[in-house]
């Protein structure tokens, strides 16, 4: 029986998909890089697109993953995505994308999105055209849908985010951005700017107390171990464009690159609707493990950023064409 097991188990790998049913090699072989978790709806979504995808180009076109910063953290990511060292890289627009293109951060001004139908009706319609219009610009490869990250939560180590003083002197990790940092400082905290590959030990070592992220990251990446509370400050939204490097997405012949963007784009619909219902289910799983969650009333917080001038600022970085589209879909913000 044991053989018996092991055949099986040959035979169910050699599957829909896998590049072992194909008799000749890809003759497109992309890598594609993320910076979270292997079990991240990013990642499993991202297993499944690439299956989908040598099976519709009849085994011509590989995608291989790379997930959990293997090939390196954001910002090695981002630089062997626009050398062409990394051809395809999920990259949020606040994140080190907006070190090179500031406009790109737009999506995560605080408190902008009240909830998803507001937000997707924006990056599926406008803003999203505006932003990808933009990226484009820089010489990358940009396809049409996001991929949900989702609504982002404050955790720490020491106590809850109950109201906005609380923030007070909070040493806090963020993305490498300034629209981040900006935002923390404008609640009051001590924001630090670290790759999501360093998180856990930064958390771990009490170089920061607290880290803001869905709880998706929260479970995938096992941050309950190292952070006692969840605040529910949903205090902006975040998600991965999928990025590619323009010499490789070059090299594919047009119906190639059709059949790539019909199956990338499907792929992040399936996945905004597991990273949403996990990003709910979640919250039990992780109180169980310990997390203590509590809701957060936004209203002060986002009196707060507004006394310390936050929205006046961005208004004037972002200017009024990016302001107004933005306003288009949130309504006023400053
Ligand atoms: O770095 C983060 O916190 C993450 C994983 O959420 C992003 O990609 C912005």
């Amino acid at each position: 029986t044991r053989r018996r097991v092991a055949v099986l188990g040959a035979a169910a790998t050699i599957g829909v998909g896998s590049p072992l049913r194909y008799a000749k090699a890809a003759e497109f072989s992309f890598k594609w890089g993320t910076n979270v978790p292997d079990s991240h709806p990013l990642n499993v979504h991202g297993r499944k697109a690439a299956a989908a995808l040598m099976e519709a180009t009849n085994g011509r076109v590989e995608l291989r993953m790379f997930p959990n910063n293997q090939l390196g953290g954001d910002a090695d990511m981002f630089s062997q995505l626009r050398s062409g060292a990394l051809e395809c890289f999920s990259l949020s627009g606040v994140n080190v994308l907006s070190t090179m293109l500031p406009a790109a951060a737009i999506s995560g001004v605080g408190f902008a999105f009240k909830d998803y139908p507001t937000l997707w009706k924006a990056m599926d319609g406008k803003l999203g055209e505006w932003l990808r219009a933009q990226i484009a610009r820089t010489g990358l490869v940009v396809q049409e849908k996001i991929w949900d990250n989702g609504f982002r939560q404050v955790t720490t180590s020491t106590r809850p985010i109950l109201k906005p003083e609380d923030f007070n002197g909070l040493k806090i990790r963020v993305p490498v951005s300034a629209l981040w940092t900006s935002l923390f400082q404008g609640l009051g905290a001590s924001p630090t700017s670290l790759n999501f590959a360093e998180v856990y030990s930064a958390l771990q070592t009490k170089v920061v107390d607290g880290q803001e992220n869905p709880p998706a990251i929260i479970s995938a990446a096992k941050l309950f171990e190292v952070q006692k509370h969840c605040s529910l400050t949903n205090h902006m939204w975040d998600g991965w464009w999928f990025l590619m490097n323009r010499r490789a997405w070059g090299q594919l012949p047009p119906d190639l690159q059709r059949t790539f963007s019909t199956v990338i784009d499907a792929a992040a619909m399936a996945q905004r609707e597991d990273v949403a219902r996990q990003n709910e289910a979640l919250k039990a799983d992780l109180a169980a493990k310990g997390l203590i969650f509590n809701d957060v009333d936004p209203a002060p917080f986002r009196a707060t950023l507004s006394k310390a001038g936050f929205y006046q600022t961005w208004k004037q970085k972002f200017g009024p064409e990016a302001w107004g589209i933005l306003e288009e879909s949130t309504g006023p913000l400053a």
